[in-house]
């Protein structure tokens, strides 16, 4: 079985390590948009063109699902693209909801992600309808802090405290949802600052969602194809992934 993943660069990647923790035999292509990165401030109407040219691409390569590793097109894109295509499309919010619902007991939950993410409310709807009652943050500087790796730095620590400093004294909330593929790579300052608030991975929630669509045969091969590859890609996806890669470029034009 194929599985395409895609994201808007090296984010995704992270659903790409859960994944593959659990199917490893399945053969997997991502597609990091990394010529047009970040999404996570574009408009709906950007991320849904975007996330239709990297799905059709996963389709050429033959793919029999798609696993949407970004919430911002999640939350943006995810019924255009059901609509578009057969194949099952699996997006990241329903699933980090879910874990979200299993995890709190006192059903207030906090949410952050990019600004698509949270501007959407797809998280805040979603939750609310079971009675949850969210606190929603966009935290813009926590990509590019994962981006330079300036995890587990005073940069990081810094930015934790700015964005989540009301989280500490919102006392109900128990459960945070990482709303966004790049954030578990800040789970241990995140955690560090919040530590008596569970956070819920979109990237590892995703895993029981796909259980009823991906059967774990296949030759256990990983393609990743990026729109740009700098230094910085290469040496990003070593450190996210543990180990290097042959990177394939695919020209974001041909897309189109
Ligand atoms: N990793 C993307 C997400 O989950 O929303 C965001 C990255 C970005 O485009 N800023």
């Amino acid at each position: 079985m194929k599985i395409g993943m895609f994201d808007s660069g090296v984010g995704g990647l992270t659903v790409l390590k859960s994944v593959r923790k659990v199917y490893d035999k399945v053969d997997i292509v991502y597609l990091g948009d990394t010529a047009r990165v970040p999404y996570g401030i574009k408009s709906k109407e950007t991320i849904i063109t975007y996330a239709k040219e990297s799905a059709n691409f996963l389709i050429n390569q033959n793919v029999d699902v798609i696993l949407i590793a970004c919430n911002s097109v999640s939350a943006n894109a995810m019924e255009a693209l059901q609509e578009m295509f057969d194949i099952p499309i699996v997006g990241v919010i329903e699933a980090g909801v879910e874990a979200a619902l299993k995890s709190s007991k006192t059903k207030h939950v906090g949410i952050i992600g990019t600004s698509a993410t949270i501007n959407s409310n797809k998280y805040q709807e979603r939750l609310e309808a079971f009675n949850i009652k969210t606190y929603a943050k966009a935290c813009p500087l926590f990509v590019p802090i994962v981006e330079e790796k300036l995890i587990n730095t005073d940069i990081s620590k810094k930015a934790v405290e700015f964005y989540l400093k009301e989280f500490k004294d919102l006392k109900d909330i128990d459960t945070l949802i990482l709303g966004c593929t790049h954030y578990p790579l800040l789970e241990e300052d995140i955690k560090a600052f919040l530590p008596h608030i569970n956070l819920v991975s979109s990237s590892d929630a995703i895993i029981s969602y796909i259980n009823n669509i991906v059967k774990n045969e296949g030759n256990a091969t990983t393609e990743l194809y990026f729109t740009d590859i700098s230094q910085n890609t290469s040496e990003l996806v070593e450190y996210i992934m543990g180990q290097k890669y042959d990177l394939k470029y695919v020209n974001v034009e041909s897309l189109a």
